[in-house]
């Protein structure tokens, strides 16, 4: 956490946002379930915040009646399209000191949430992500998405040199200070932008957390999964051109966590 402004653990506030596209169908349960676990079991100053651009189901309609409902939802909604946009506006809206998103489906553990929080406010890494990728991990989902995954992130490992386990789970927290000075570099507006930020995070001396969760896949996707593989596989060639110009070294020198 931000150590100029240090804040009892009862103090600190997080924001939960929840990216959507034509989720009309599922918002309003997925929505009920979040509150409910997290009223009994994240004992801090929390809030759902709905993010939607796009969709043409009437998502944001349900979305507005769920902030009229409950004090503790927000709304925002954008023009232009793009998951990445859209998670990017959410998170540098929030004044949240811890902000987070999972995917409406919820196929990421909620118990995920009070350990992603616990890491970031008590153990001092600034970045906490779900992965199910690594041994302790349980995961239900496709042998090809299984396949695609596994594959991307030995890719990601090979070409970047990162440590982070698993890029794409939906399923991630940070601190104010990520949004405030990672999250503004990292250019992507679909489904790159967590593999950018947490690239961009890592070599600036962040810390990041693997949380082993339980996937449970679900079959409703938006993701077109050829055209998005071939956007990461060029996003990943990109940040390899930036982490080895002199500009970035430099940068990282100046403004990186541990500088
Ligand atoms: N705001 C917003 N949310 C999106 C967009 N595309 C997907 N999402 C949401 O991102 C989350 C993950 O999408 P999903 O299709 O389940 O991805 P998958 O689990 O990888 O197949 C879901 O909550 C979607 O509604 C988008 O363009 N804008
Ligand atoms: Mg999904």
């Amino acid at each position: 956490m931000n150590a100029e402004q240090p804040k009892s653990r009862a103090a600190l506030t997080v924001d939960v946002v929840i990216p959507v596209l034509n989720e009309a169908h599922v918002l309003a349960k997925s929505v009920a379930t979040v509150r409910k676990f997290l009223a009994e079991n994240l004992p801090l100053k929390w809030r759902v915040v709905i993010v939607d651009n796009g969709s043409v189901d009437g998502t944001d309609k349900v979305a507005q009646e769920l902030t009229q409902q409950f004090g503790d939802v927000g709304f925002v909604h954008l023009d232009q399209r793009g998951r990445g946009r859209a998670l990017r506006m959410a998170w540098m809206q929030s004044t949240a000191d811890i902000v987070g998103y999972m995917d409406v489906d919820l196929s990421t553990e909620l118990a995920a949430v009070p350990r992603a929080v616990e890491a970031l406010a008590e153990e001092g890494y600034d970045i906490a992500i779900g992965s199910r990728l690594m041994r302790e991990s349980q995961t239900k989902r496709s042998f090809k998405r299984e396949f695609i995954s596994r594959t991307y992130n030995v890719f990601v490992k090979l070409v970047l040199g990162t440590k982070f386990s698993d890029a794409q789970c939906g399923f991630k927290f940070v601190t104010r200070e990520v949004v405030q000075h990672i999250l503004p570099q990292a250019q992507d507006q679909a489904w790159f932008l967590d593999t950018e930020m947490l690239v961009l995070a890592e070599r600036q001396g962040y810390r990041i957390k693997d949380l082993p969760v339980k996937w449970d896949e679900d079959d409703d996707s938006r993701v077109k999964i050829i055209s998005t593989a071939w956007e990461d596989i060029k996003g990943v060639l990109r940040l390899r051109r930036l982490l080895w110009s002199s500009e970035f070294a430099k940068a990282a020198e100046m403004h990186g966590k541990r500088a």
